[in-house]
């Protein structure tokens, strides 16, 4: 049996964030909790690139762009939306998290999706650092474990005379990078 073996540390990868300015005390909570996680598990701090966008709809533009530059090993999305009194809340998540999956799939890129969707603020100050932990520090901890299982996805061990299937294509617009990543071509 062959295990693809977890990794939780930090070894030469290159991480982006980025995190939305709406709810801002809270979004930096959330920030400061997956920066130190990642400098805790050997991230150079220097090396950490931080996009601030204005809001949570904004986040899978800017991730994207990331993604596709080939430069990072993983994305971390950091964002609040808090309920209202009309539907924006919903549509704002959706298309957030639609946005989000869009770019795993299109890229191969892992994005960690460190969104608080919350009822109100009290909530999201639970999970940014309060008695429901730092969805932060999660968003760390899962692109830096996912970082490390696409890097050893891309190059599977060989497994002796098994005939290799044909690779599936990449989607249209987008193109394999050297390293195997998707880059729009
Ligand atoms: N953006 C958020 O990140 N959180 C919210 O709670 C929120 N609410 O409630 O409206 C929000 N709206 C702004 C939105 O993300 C866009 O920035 C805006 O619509 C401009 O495109």
């Amino acid at each position: 049996m062959k295990l693809y073996a977890s990794r939780r540390d930090v070894a030469g990868q290159h991480f982006a964030i980025v995190v939305s300015r709406f709810n801002h005390p809270i979004c930096v909570r959330l920030l400061d909790g997956c920066v130190e996680e990642l400098v805790a598990r050997g991230a150079d701090a220097e090396g950490l690139h931080v996009a601030w966008v204005p809001g949570a709809f904004e986040i899978p533009q800017a991730a994207r762009s990331l993604a596709v530059s080939g430069r990072y090993d993983a994305i971390v999305t950091l964002g609040v939306v808090i309920r209202g009194g009309t539907p924006h809340f919903e549509y704002v998540c959706q298309a957030v998290t639609d946005g989000v999956r869009e770019i795993v799939r299109d890229t191969d890129v892992p994005v960690a999706f460190g969104l608080l969707t919350c009822d109100d603020v009290d909530q999201a100050l639970e999970r940014a650092g309060g008695e429901h932990g730092n969805k932060g520090i999660e968003a760390a901890l899962a692109a830096i474990e996912m970082a490390h299982l696409a890097t050893a996805l891309r190059r599977p061990p060989d497994d002796g005379d098994r005939p290799r299937r044909p690779r599936t294509q990449a989607p249209r617009g987008v193109t394999r990078g050297p390293r195997g990543r998707g880059r729009r071509s």
